[in-house]
């Protein structure tokens, strides 16, 4: 096993990996920006390097700082969390080059995948079932145009670099199609540096399913259940459970054994998820994401299976000692992101002190959180300050329970996603488990229109008083300054050491 650990991230998850480190007996190596500099993630590692202004392409997505940091601190490994790093190949390679190992795939599989046009002719030849398309970029709108024709409208558009959403074109005739095709190309060039566009079949309102795998490096590949991400906004994720309100035992053989040979046909090691639409009992591969995910809480929790300590088992070249045979699944479990934005005013980011924070607990309810009290949120990364998570013997149980801990929750200083996800446990689609990727669009409104309750005025009222006596009182209290950790520049050697 490891000796040290290098988390090249920040926020909740890399307080997730801290721990998951920590439990291994690893000592962990925080790396942070100017903006973070009291960030929980800093304080929660043994020691804490800083890599840069806030602007995360001055820090946290500076791979040559991080492995001459890494380097320095003396870590065995990196872990890239998600985003930020996790899915660059070339950081990969950078990690490996440097005679460090990175947690998680190889550059390769992370390319094959990368590439959707090539993912897709990938994945066909292992027998995965794609929606129909093309499976190499299209030339010009003259050949998108017969491509269309061929498949039959209504179609998608898609940027072969693409992924999330950037450079996709819904085209529902022949009278649209030269004008999609240009401009989905001129997004993707400019998303993606890549103009390639490829066309499927546009699924109306499919369900957004994917299957945890998890792959040793001697090719043991097993997959974890479903979870389903069907409540989202604007391709992200809101609300995440497993297992899905709809698959049956046998749907979920048959999709778990897909996965599993995807993972294979690129030789994956570590953590996956394959991506599928799903509608009228058939499913689709849609890509994969070669990272751990912000929703593996809920895999997690009905498999009782740790993922993110198997990450760096694996990567220590650990085999995995279960089977497939042996994953089970128990109960139900549902997250909610928390993010520092106004759903009452279009999900609009909110900054501002987290003046005060309660943060929910009790029986069966987990909070991976990257927050603290008067810890400041800023602009400068994504507004996911934490996830509450929640595992209950059924679906039913499971929204009572998150309905519960929403309720504990208080967050003063910043606007916050709590009360949609509230009324999302209420809404009866629902917790009739009628859910699809057009949710939202169906019930965004009912969902965001609220005023403050008499209990969230009473609270942010004596929260003000307390504060105000808190600051009376803090005049005598000494603030923690660790400086600039390196001492000269931002590399070399130094850090503080925090136990
Ligand atoms: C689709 C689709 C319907 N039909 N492909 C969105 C992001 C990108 N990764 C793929 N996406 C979609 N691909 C076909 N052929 C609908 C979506 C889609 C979507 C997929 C998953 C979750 C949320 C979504 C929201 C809008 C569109």
């Amino acid at each position: 096993m490891f000796t040290s650990i290098l988390i090249a991230n920040r926020g909740e998850i890399a307080v997730r990996i801290i721990r998951a480190a920590r439990e291994l007996g690893i000592r962990t190596i925080a790396v942070y920006s100017e903006a973070d500099r009291l960030a929980p993630h800093v304080l929660a590692a043994d020691e804490a390097y800083l890599i840069g202004p806030a602007p995360s392409a001055e820090s946290y997505l500076r791979g040559d700082r991080i492995v001459d940091v890494a380097l320095r601190a003396g870590a065995d490994a990196i872990h890239p969390g998600y985003g930020f790093l996790a899915e660059r190949a070339p950081f990969i390679r950078q990690v490996r080059d440097a005679g460090l190992v990175f947690v998680g795939p190889s550059a390769e599989a992370v390319e094959a995948m990368g590439d959707k046009t090539a993912a897709r002719r990938r994945m066909i030849a292992a027998g995965v079932p794609v929606v129909p398309g093309t499976s190499d970029p299209l030339a010009d709108a003259a050949e998108a145009r017969q491509a269309a024709e061929e498949i039959g409208y209504p179609v998608l558009l898609k940027a072969a670099a693409g992924g999330g959403g950037k450079g996709m074109r819904i085209v529902q005739s022949s009278a649209e199609i030269e004008s999609a095709f240009g401009s989905a190309g001129r997004e993707a060039k400019s998303a993606f540096g890549d103009d390639a566009v490829y066309v499927e079949k546009y699924l109306a309102g499919p369900r957004h399913l994917e299957i945890q795998i998890l792959a040793d490096r001697a090719g043991t590949t097993v997959h974890l259940g479903e979870r389903e991400c069907s409540i989202q906004r604007r391709h992200q994720k809101l609300v995440e459970e497993a297992p899905s309100a709809v698959l049956t035992a046998d749907e979920r053989f048959a999709m778990g054994a897909t996965a599993v040979a995807a993972g294979r046909a690129v030789q994956y090691e570590g953590a996956g998820t394959v991506e599928f639409l799903y509608q009228h009992g058939a499913f689709y591969f849609l890509e994969m994401n070669t990272r751990i995910q912000v929703e593996h809480p809920v895999t997690e929790l009905v498999t009782g299976i740790d993922l993110v300590q198997w990450q760096i088992r694996i990567a220590a070249g650990e085999a995995l000692n279960f089977a497939q045979t042996d994953v089970s699944f128990r109960g139900h479990a549902i997250e909610c992101r928390i993010t520092s934005e106004d759903p009452a005013n279009s999900f609009l980011p909110s900054a501002g002190r987290i003046e005060w924070l309660e943060i929910p607990s009790g029986a069966g309810v987990r909070w991976d959180g990257g927050i603290a009290r008067g810890y400041e949120i800023g602009l400068h990364y994504d507004p996911m300050l934490a996830k509450v998570i929640v595992h209950a013997p059924s679906r039913e149980l499971a929204i009572d329970r998150m309905r519960r801990a929403l309720t504990e929750l208080r967050v003063v200083g910043v606007e916050t996603s709590a009360p949609f996800h509230l009324r999302v446990m209420e809404e009866a689609d629902f917790r009739a488990g009628k859910l699809d990727i057009l949710y939202l669009d169906r019930h965004g409104d009912e969902l965001t229109d609220f005023e403050p309750s008499d209990e969230e005025l009473r609270v942010v009222a004596l929260a003000t008083v307390l504060l105000e006596e808190e600051r009376r009182a803090r005049r005598s209290i000494t603030r923690i300054d660790h400086g600039d950790a390196l001492g000269s520049g931002w590399s070399g050697r130094g850090g503080w050491t925090g136990r």
